[in-house]
């Protein structure tokens, strides 16, 4: 019996990306994770790089087929700019490169999977760091556009639905605040040039596609934007307002201005008082007004709980958020103890309520959702598959809330789980697995697991 059904057409899929499954093979240029593995692999999980990843350079023909079985009816990947582009500064690409990706978008197509392509997946080309301070300058962004025209081009004839960017919030986190992404530096006012830089990047991509064939036959443009709902500790003003800036940083600097054109004026109020706002032109500010998204990807995984701060904040390395708010830690909070990452089903309806009531109900779909899971293989049973219920229940339990927000009117498309396959997750590696389909490391032999038999079930019902 069918108890949760979903919209008619509705998109049932998986995502990933260029730098995490197909490996460097006869790559142009090197990105700044293949960079940061090349100078220091003891960064890596077991010293494993980017260097093969899942083999879908090789490999993507099976891999599709694979995912077919799987019952995806979309698929998301990126294409990597340091792979497609050979000259950055006039756009000439790599024959190879334009090959591999005809192919692969070709495949996908006859297995009746709708491609989606991402331009930028965390995989800015080293050398546009080295030579002109990478996401911090605006040189970049040039680039950036040219290299975004020539995807369009290349591949609008069969690619309908086009993002930009995936989690541009967690480059200026990595690169810029956090130190989990090469260059690994702390600094608060780059990081928040680099959040204005990215958001400006994404509109003048949009304004190009929306220029193009492709556009005026009905292709789309988006984002895909990591939504991580803030919580405060409770109802006390000093926690409320806590939750109330790392909405306004964590969420809102993305997703407003891709979808309103706008920055939320709070920030901008905080950024200036703090004197670590972004520099910025009126011309710029109106690319970004005018450029806005056709639809939305979320990725969602976490919630951010919020406290307000119980000790000072260490400024000994300058501006950073975390000035106005301090993680709290839930007692009794549901984990997923191999990632570390709270999981709270609830906060997709949240997400999707809040994008029906505030941002004018723009199509949208869940871009990334998903459970990392250390060891898989000793759950491997006698079938030799591997049975991940526990994937099953937390895809379920998110699906039951996303299904009564759409019910209530959330203008929600599709849901897409991180990921198809098992593959390379930045300097995680292969630690955690979150795949469909399960990959054996050492043979690449690629096995469906207990989960891709039943998402393919839950498409065929087009619920469950
Ligand atoms: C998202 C990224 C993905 C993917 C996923 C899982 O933030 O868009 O690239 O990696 O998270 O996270 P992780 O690989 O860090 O476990």
């Amino acid at each position: 019996m069918i108890t949760h059904k979903f919209p008619e057409g509705f998109w049932w899929g998986a995502a990933t990306s260029g730098p995490q499954s197909e490996g460097r093979f006869h790559k142009a240029h090197r990105n700044v994770f293949d960079y940061w593995y090349d100078t220091d692999p003891k960064a890596f999980f077991n010293e494993v790089g980017p260097n093969v990843a899942s083999n879908f350079y090789n490999d993507y023909e099976d891999d599709i087929r694979l995912m077919k079985e799987t019952g995806l009816n979309s698929v998301r990947t990126s294409i990597q700019w340091s792979r497609l582009i050979k000259d950055f500064e006039t756009g000439e690409t790599d024959p190879a490169a334009v090959s591999f990706y005809n192919h692969v978008i070709d495949a996908f197509l006859k297995n009746g999977i709708r491609p989606i392509m991402n331009l930028h997946h965390f995989d800015l080309p080293v050398e546009l760091y080295e030579k002109y301070g990478g996401w911090t300058s605006k040189y970049v962004i040039d680039l950036f556009a040219i290299y975004a025209k020539r995807c369009f081009e290349l591949f609008g004839d069969r690619v309908k639905e086009w993002t930009t960017f995936n989690e541009p919030m967690v480059v200026a986190e990595g690169e810029y605040m956090y130190q989990f992404h090469y260059p690994l530096l702390v600094d608060g006012k780059k990081a928040v040039q680099c959040i204005f830089n990215l958001n400006l990047a994404s509109a003048k991509a949009i304004k190009i596609f929306h220029e193009t064939e492709c556009a005026r036959l009905g292709g789309h443009i988006g984002i895909v934007i990591n939504l991580t709902p803030a919580y405060p500790r409770s109802e006390d003003s000093a926690d409320v307002a806590a939750a109330d800036f790392a909405e306004t940083f964590k969420n809102k600097s993305f997703l407003d201005p891709a979808v309103k054109g706008v920055f939320p004026e709070k920030l901008v109020e905080v950024l200036t008082r703090d004197n670590v706002l972004w520099d910025a032109t009126a011309d710029e500010m109106k690319t970004i007004h005018d450029n806005t998204v056709d639809f939305l990807g979320v990725n969602y995984y976490q919630p951010f709980r919020a406290k307000a701060k119980e000790t000072k904040f260490d400024d000994s390395k300058g501006w950073l958020p975390n000035k106005y708010f301090d993680t709290y830690e839930m007692p009794g909070r549901r984990m997923n103890p191999y990632r570390g990452w709270e999981i709270y089903p609830k906060a997709i309806y949240d997400v999707a309520i809040n994008v029906r009531d505030n941002y004018g109900n723009i199509p949208w779909y869940i871009s990334e959702n998903g459970m990392g899971v250390e060891g898989e293989e000793k759950f491997i049973g006698k079938d030799g598959v591997i049975a991940d219920d526990y994937r099953i229940d937390f895809i379920r339990e998110h699906l039951e809330w996303l299904q009564k927000a759409i019910e209530e009117g959330s203008n929600c498309f599709g849901y897409h789980l991180w990921t198809p396959i098992d593959c390379w997750s930045w300097s995680n590696a292969y630690k955690n697995r979150y795949g469909l389909i399960a990959l054996a490391l050492v043979t690449q032999k690629k096995t469906i697991k207990k989960s891709g038999r039943w998402f393919r079930a839950l498409a065929e019902n087009n619920g469950f």
